[in-house]
């Protein structure tokens, strides 16, 4: 009797469904083709008219792929429908060139899937050069170390006030191995007081100078979403805005971005800083933040902000309960369909707390647990408090994410 093996495989890309077939040998014409049909893709589109529908239906069935469609667009009883569209990167490539022939904008649609495909196997293409950090966010990830200078933040309230004290805990920053310092004059947790202008400006404005004359080379990030703040620290040395509402609280922003050439980090919030933990809900939860990114993506490059200086953020904790928290860490990687950087912050978060009863000073090793799924689905830049442990998590982490057969 014969004892085969029959080993179950994990295929990534066409990439590593190459290797395979190398391993056994196959014929390099024939890898080049089977490639493609190895790999699976998935896509939701809408919002489609009936018409639309069917004739997605009908192309992606000719190909080979499957389309769910809504019940009764075929008899045209429904006006409307999304469409789950699933097939092999070959198949997804024959469907777009047959797309393009088709009404309805639908040649849109195709640009937008190839895009997101190319977005998704590119093994290189998302460089962030700034000051003397020169890399592709491809070949390793970031990490943005958190600078409050607030008296009433939450996991380090009181700690950071004067000058000097914000200057050591930089240093600490940098010394542990942080790649961006991210530098934050007012609080954005619930209950917490608002301040003036000048109140931030006080804050932040001192400790940007002086970082900057220290460290010359060194990314400096600014945690605002008023314009003028933003204005000020970029002025002052600072080389991205961190903005938590994504250019959507202050009318001003974008054009700040643009005119001081900065890196934007675009972050969905749902509410307002003081109102958005009383019982968020969403309909959709992933297409409303995608529909959210959508929007502050076409107001930064309405404004002139280059694509290839906006990075993504889901917002963590803004506006989100427990569950969201959960599934946007579970599912992160559909919104590489952008083709941007992703940001992703959940050190020491109230999520954690939820679900180990865990203090503020005593959430590193969840921290680190959300950081490691995180990468692993696709976060380029992590932003986080504890700086040390998070090298060493992100080094292990990395390396396997960027391992090869
Ligand atoms: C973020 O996710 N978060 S400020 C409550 C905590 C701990 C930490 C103890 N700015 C983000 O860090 N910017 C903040 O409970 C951010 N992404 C980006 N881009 C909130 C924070 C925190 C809040």
């Amino acid at each position: 009797m014969r004892n085969y093996y029959v080993r179950l495989l994990e295929i990534h890309s066409p990439k590593d469904a190459a290797s395979l077939m190398e391993q056994i040998g196959s014929d390099l014409h024939g890898v080049a083709l089977m490639k493609n049909k190895m790999v699976h893709y998935n896509f939701r589109v809408g919002p489609l008219p009936a018409a639309a529908a069917n004739i997605i239906k009908q192309e992606m069935l000719s190909v080979g792929g499957e389309a769910a469609v809504t019940r009764g667009v075929i008899n045209c009883s429904a006006d409307n429908s999304d469409a789950i569209l699933s097939a092999t990167r070959k198949q997804f490539r024959k469907f777009c060139r047959k797309l393009r022939a088709q009404p309805f904008s639908l040649a849109l649609m195709a640009d937008r899937i190839e895009l997101a495909l190319k977005a998704k196997e590119k093994l290189k293409g998302l460089p962030f050069k700034c000051r003397g950090l020169d890399v592709d966010l491809k070949e390793r990830s970031l990490i943005m170390g958190i600078l409050n200078i607030t008296p009433d933040s939450f996991s380090d309230g009181n700690c950071f006030l004067t000058l000097d004290d914000a200057l050591a805990q930089a240093r600490k920053l940098i010394t542990d191995g942080a790649d961006i310092i991210d530098v934050g004059g007012e609080s954005t947790r619930p209950g917490a007081e608002k301040i003036t202008i000048a109140e931030e400006f006080n804050r932040v404005l001192p400790v940007i100078k002086a970082l900057r004359q220290e460290f010359p080379e060194l990314p400096i990030s600014i945690d605002t979403y008023k314009a003028e703040v933003a204005a000020a620290a970029m002025a002052a040395g600072t080389d991205l805005i961190n903005d938590i509402s994504g250019f959507n609280f202050d009318p001003g922003m974008a054009q700040v971005a643009a005119e001081t050439g900065a890196y934007c980090c675009l972050m969905h919030i749902q509410g307002t800083p003081e109102a958005m933990q009383k019982n968020p809900e969403y309909e959709d939860l992933f297409a409303e933040i995608s529909a959210y990114f959508e929007k502050s993506i076409a107001r930064a490059l309405a404004a002139g902000v280059e694509r290839e200086k906006i990075i993504l953020d889901p917002g963590i904790g803004f506006g989100k309960a427990l569950e969201h928290n959960l599934l946007i860490l579970k599912y992160l990687a559909e919104f590489k369909g952008f083709g941007l950087p992703l940001l992703l912050g959940t050190s020491r978060k109230s999520f954690i707390k939820k679900l180990t009863g865990a203090e503020v000073d005593e959430r590193l090793p969840a921290s680190l647990a959300t950081i490691a799924q995180g990468l692993t689905n696709g976060a380029n830049i992590v932003r986080v408090h504890d700086v040390a442990a998070t090298r060493q998590a992100l080094t292990v982490i990395d390396a396997i994410n960027h391992s090869q057969r």
